[in-house]
Parts: C-alpha cells; structure tokens; sequence
C-alpha cells in the first residue's frame, strides 16, 4: 500500500522532474486549493472581461469591426469555459464557482472594473489587456497541473490574434484625423497604468508567489512579468506614436531593461476589494445573465438525464451480436 509519505514524494519529485501533475494523481490539499483559486480568478476574467468590449458591438463603426469584435467577445466565453472545466478536474464545478463570484468570494481581474469610455478602447484593450494577459499566460502553458497548461496553449493562440487586431485598430485610427489620434492617446493615457496593475501586487507584497513558484504554478514573479511587458510594450508604442503616461519611463543601460514609476497600489487594492469604477455594474449584470440562464440550464440537465434513460435499457436489452440502437437514433426518437 501506498502511504501518504510515498505519495508526497512522487509529487514532489514530479514537481522536481517539470513534468505535469494530472487529475487523478495524488496532489497536497493546498495545491489543489491554490489552483481552484488561481484558475476560476482566471476563468471569471475572461467571463467578466466580455463586458466592457461587449459594451460596443452594437456600436462598431463598420460591419467589418462590428463581426471582429464579435468574434473575439465570443473567443473570451470559450476561454471561460476552458478554464472552468480545467477547475472542474480538481472538483469544482461551474456552477459552485460562479455561486462565489456573484456572492463577492472569488476575484476577477482588476482591470475589467475599468469603463469603456470610446470606441477606441477597444483597440487598446486589444493592445495593451490581451498584451499583458499574453505576457502572463505564455509562462502558463508550462504550468504543473496538465489541463490548465493545455488550456493556456489555445487560449494564448487566440490572445496573440486578440492583440494584434487592437494594434491594427490603433494603427488605423493613427493614419487618420488629429482628432482620431488624440483619441488613441487618450485612451492609452486611461489603461496603462491598471495594465500593468494586472499582473498583480509587487513580489514583496504577494503572498501566494512563493509557493505558488515551488509548486510549478507560476513560473515567473508579478515583478518579473510586468518588467517584461513594459520591455515590450515602448517599442510598440513608439512604432504607433504613442506616449505612455510615466515620466520617469526611460533605458537603464545597467539593467537592461526599462524603469519605470510605481503604480499606485493604493488605487489596486481599492479595485480589488470592489470599490472600482464599474465592480458593482460588472457583478449586476453578471447575476442577471446568471439567474436569466437558469432555464437553459435545467433543460440541458433534463435533456441528458432522459437521454441517458432512453440509453439505458437499449444497451442492457441488446442480445449477443447486435450492437443496440445507436445514441444518435435514441435521442432522436427520445426527442419526438
Ligand atoms: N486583479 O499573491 P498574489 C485576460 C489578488 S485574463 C484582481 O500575487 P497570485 C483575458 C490575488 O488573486 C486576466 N485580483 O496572487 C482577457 C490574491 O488574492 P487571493 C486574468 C488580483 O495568484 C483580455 C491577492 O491579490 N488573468 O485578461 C490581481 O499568486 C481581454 C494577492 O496576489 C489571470 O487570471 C488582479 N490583477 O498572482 C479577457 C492569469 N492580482 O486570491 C477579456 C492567471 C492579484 O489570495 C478581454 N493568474 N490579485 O484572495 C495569475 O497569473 C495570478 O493569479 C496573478 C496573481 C498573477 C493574477
């Protein structure tokens, strides 16, 4: 028989080897807790995240902007669901998660409780949110728990598509008008700084880093992260014509990298604990999708539970050699 003590050595020596960590494998409580958390903060983001470009589909400037914008809205539902059936391997269900989100248990990202105010965020969110939750989520392909890291696979495939077209926007509206550019500017003036606010408290003041690192969970600190997307980002922006608001952004030959002013924590903590510009407005309308849903819900639970009982005395019933009506032909005649 295995004891406690073996299991915990073949999961510490997985976690030493990098190899993955899958559901049915032994893994500490706390792991497990840790990546409940981690993983439906994430899933919330990108359930969360729709609404503030969702804010502008019906306004879109062209067709062509409004089907993008569709496209990628509907991209950020299924990286939800990837998300919530990752945590669904570690036992916890959909329906649990999002009791907790609406009840102010879990967290989403920060920086979905900002507005969009013009048309033009959603070039920046593009740009700038899906480039930070890229810069995040690459590292998180190689994650310890296999189904979160696999899900990271395709969700950073779609990210990276996501932030290119808000590049593109941006670009566009550059090669326009003064007033079309003062616009760009305006709304970068707006979303860098809580950008860089979502990759998460500074590393002195992150409680979960630490061990979130020994178990393979992260692979990089918030610090490191933030540095990286700063690094990337200016060279975007000066190819762009943009500015970001810091005057202190500037090359440091020493460090090979660029230094940049503090965020205010202060406004981050505040965003956190729900006193943000649109927390109260991003929960509301999350309950009332929640609660209008419900029927659908209950009919898809009752749809499979007839289904499985038309199954049921078809595959029992069969005799030796015939192979029994197949699934398609029984939920067809369960349905007439
Ligand atoms: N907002 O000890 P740490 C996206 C909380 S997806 C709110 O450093 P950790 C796609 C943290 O949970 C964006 N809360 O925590 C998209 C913890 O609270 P707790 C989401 C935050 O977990 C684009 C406490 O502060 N991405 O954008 C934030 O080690 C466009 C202490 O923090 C992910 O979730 C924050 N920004 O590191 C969709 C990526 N930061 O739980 C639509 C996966 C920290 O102890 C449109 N997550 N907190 O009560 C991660 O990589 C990590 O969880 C971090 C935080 C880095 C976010």
């Amino acid at each position: 028989m295995t004891t406690e003590a073996q299991l915990e050595a073949q999961f510490a020596d997985t976690i030493e080897a990098k190899d993955r960590i899958e559901p049915r494998d032994w893994m500490p409580e706390a792991y497990r807790k840790t990546l409940i958390r981690q993983v439906a903060q994430h899933a919330h983001s990108e359930i969360i995240g729709m609404q503030p470009e969702g804010n502008w589909i019906t306004r879109a400037p062209s067709l062509r902007r409004k089907a993008i914008l569709l496209a990628k809205v509907q991209d950020e539902a299924g990286h939800g669901l990837y998300l919530y059936s990752a945590a669904e391997t570690l036992g916890a269900s959909r329906n649990e998660l999002t009791e907790k989100l609406i009840a102010g248990k879990q967290k989403y990202s920060s920086i979905f409780n900002y507005p969009t105010l013009s048309y033009t965020d959603v070039g920046t969110i593009g740009w700038l949110v899906d480039g930070a939750a890229i810069c995040n989520q690459v590292p998180l392909c190689r994650t310890s728990f296999g189904p979160y890291g696999r899900a990271m696979i395709r969700v950073c495939k779609e990210e990276s598509f996501h932030q290119r077209q808000g590049y593109e926007l941006l670009m566009t509206m550059m090669r326009g008008t003064d007033e079309q550019r003062e616009m760009v500017q305006e709304s970068v003036n707006r979303f860098w700084w809580p950008a860089l606010m979502m990759f998460g408290p500074p590393d002195d003041d992150s409680p979960n880093t630490a061990q979130s690192m020994e178990w393979g969970i992260k692979t990089h600190t918030n610090d490191e992260l933030r540095q990286k997307f700063v690094d990337m980002s200016i060279p975007q922006a000066e190819a762009l014509g943009v500015t970001f608001p810091d005057e202190n952004l500037k090359w440091n030959e020493e460090r090979g990298h660029y230094d940049f002013s503090t965020p205010d924590w202060d406004e981050f903590w505040s965003v956190v604990k729900g006193n943000g510009p649109c927390n109260d407005q991003r929960i509301a309308h999350r309950k009332r999708a929640w609660d209008e849903g419900a029927w659908v819900r209950e009919a898809a639970l009752a749809f499979a539970e007839q289904s499985a009982e038309a199954a049921a005395p078809a595959q029992t019933g069969s005799a030796p050699g015939q192979t029994g009506s197949s699934p398609a032909t029984t939920t067809e005649e369960t349905a007439k």
